[in-house]
């Protein structure tokens, strides 16, 4: 070959790896800020007293999108210092990755923590200890790969060191973390496409050195999850489920010079989400937490821009009106539903409980007509209870496996906390592994 004709492809090679950093980014648009009133609604009258973390959730999400919300941050930032000085060594990789992206999103004095308290440091450890336990467990992390990729994400925003070499060992699109059987994860593959994007920023601008082979595969990486994530997009423009749509908004922002402008119709996602909204979809603090950033144009990586967060919408007002709590119509108090919990066998029951119920209800209900079948542990997680253990057989990260909860054969896309039962309903929990 010639050596023009060589350089030229290397061009052509060189800069179909490092894309432009440009967005393609669409957004709600200021006359209709008031269709996102139930979301700040809903992160303004929740309690904050279970767990670390929806305030931490619902903390990055004000900061991000520049919301005035005083009284509610500084509540939100004591309990998230009252966690950092206490009790930092029960909290996951994951959640530590979040405090320093909530406490670090903007200018102002609460960033001080992050450094007085050495969180960068610490969650250096914390990544490193999930890397081991997948070393000791068959790839298996402490946690899962969505704050694994939380954790790359924070390190690589806040200057920690992590391993580029590691990364892109452990990040390979085919690795098994990245789904939940045969399910592609898309809240996953959506934060990893932020953690990668940020790392591939840094390597670009020469802030970490690392040789051209780690470059390349970050993009091939990045493509890849991409094209997974736009497969999940469904018909309504919803892209995996109502709760993973805002994340993996973000990671299409952040993106846009790996698909084509035909493969993703952004407005049409973004109505659908609206008018999920109005239906009252995000209902809990994380739901509505993790959808408005991308809503409002912003992504994860926005999180170093240094900005004071102050915005456009930072005015908007939220009102202290009750939310509409979730009843059905009609006349019925009470509705009955059909219980069972499947090991090997399967154990039944008929369970009545108020109208209204969600399925913790009727999970404890259950358990009051026979402890030793229906017993169950839970413990909460920023969306609400989550199941650990029925019949005294527990779930294990280790082994992937988890009681998972089913309606009529199908897997449900809430937790116990917050899915309303109907009459005549076949719910289950059932032993599987992921
Ligand atoms: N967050 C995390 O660590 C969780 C990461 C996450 C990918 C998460 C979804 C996405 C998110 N945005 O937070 C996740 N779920 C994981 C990793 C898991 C696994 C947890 C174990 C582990 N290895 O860490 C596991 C076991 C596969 C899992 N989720 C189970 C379940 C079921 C819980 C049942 C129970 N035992 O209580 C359930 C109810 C699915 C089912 N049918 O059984 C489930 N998850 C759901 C529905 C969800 C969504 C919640 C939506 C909602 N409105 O309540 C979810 C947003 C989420 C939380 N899971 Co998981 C995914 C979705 O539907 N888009 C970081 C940390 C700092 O907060």
């Amino acid at each position: 070959m010639k050596q023009s004709h060589q350089l030229s492809l290397m061009g052509l090679l060189l800069f179909s790896l490092i894309p432009s950093q440009l967005c393609e980014i669409c957004e709600v648009s200021e006359e209709n800020y008031i269709r996102l009133k139930p979301l700040l609604n809903t992160m303004n009258q929740s309690k904050y007293t279970r767990g670390t973390s929806s305030s931490v959730n619902v903390l990055l999400s004000l900061q991000l999108v520049g919301i005035q919300n005083q009284n509610l941050k500084q509540k939100l930032i004591q309990q998230i210092g009252d966690i950092v000085k206490r009790r930092l060594s029960q909290v996951s990789s994951g959640e530590l990755a979040l405090i320093i992206l909530a406490l670090g999103a903007c200018r102002n004095p609460d960033k001080n923590l992050i450094y007085d308290y050495h969180l960068i440091d610490k969650l250096e450890n914390k990544f490193q200890a999930e890397i081991e336990n997948m070393e000791a467990h068959n790839g298996n992390p402490l946690t899962n790969y969505y704050q694994l990729s939380l954790d790359v994400l924070a390190l690589c925003l806040f200057n920690g060191n992590y391993s580029t070499t590691k990364v892109v060992n452990y990040f390979t699109p085919e690795n098994k973390n990245y789904y939940f059987g045969s399910q592609f994860s898309v809240d996953t593959g959506a934060m990893a496409v932020l953690a990668l994007t940020c790392v591939k920023r840094s390597l670009i601008n020469g802030q970490v050195k690392t040789d051209e082979s780690n470059l390349k595969n970050i993009s091939i990486y990045i493509k890849s999850l991409v094209e997974k994530i736009l497969s999940e997009k469904k018909e309504n423009g919803l892209i995996g489920n109502t709760f993973s749509t805002g994340e993996a908004m973000q990671a299409l922002f952040v993106s846009s010079d790996y698909y084509h402008e035909n493969d993703w119709n952004c407005q049409q996602t973004l109505n659908t989400v609206l008018t999920e909204i109005s239906q009252g979809a995000f209902r809990t603090p994380t739901a509505a937490a993790q959808v408005l950033p991308a809503l409002m144009g912003k992504t994860f990586l926005d999180v170093n821009k240094d900005s004071s967060c102050v915005s456009a919408a930072g005015n908007f007002s939220i009102s202290t009106q009750e939310p509409i709590t979730v009843t059905t119509p009609g006349s019925q108090s009470s509705i009955s539903v059909n219980y069972s919990v499947r090991i090997n066998e399967t154990y039944f029951a008929n369970v009545t409980v108020p109208n209204g119920s969600v399925f913790l209800g009727v999970m404890e209900k259950a358990q009051k007509m026979n402890d030793t079948i229906f017993g169950f542990t839970m413990e909460e997680s920023s969306w609400g209870p989550y199941i650990t253990s029925v019949q005294g057989l527990w779930a294990s990260n280790n082994d992937r496996t988890y009681w998972e909860l089913l309606s009529g054969g199908k897997p449900l896309s809430q937790g116990v906390g917050s899915y309303v039962v109907h009459d005549g309903e076949n719910l289950e929990v059932r032993w599987s592994k992921y």
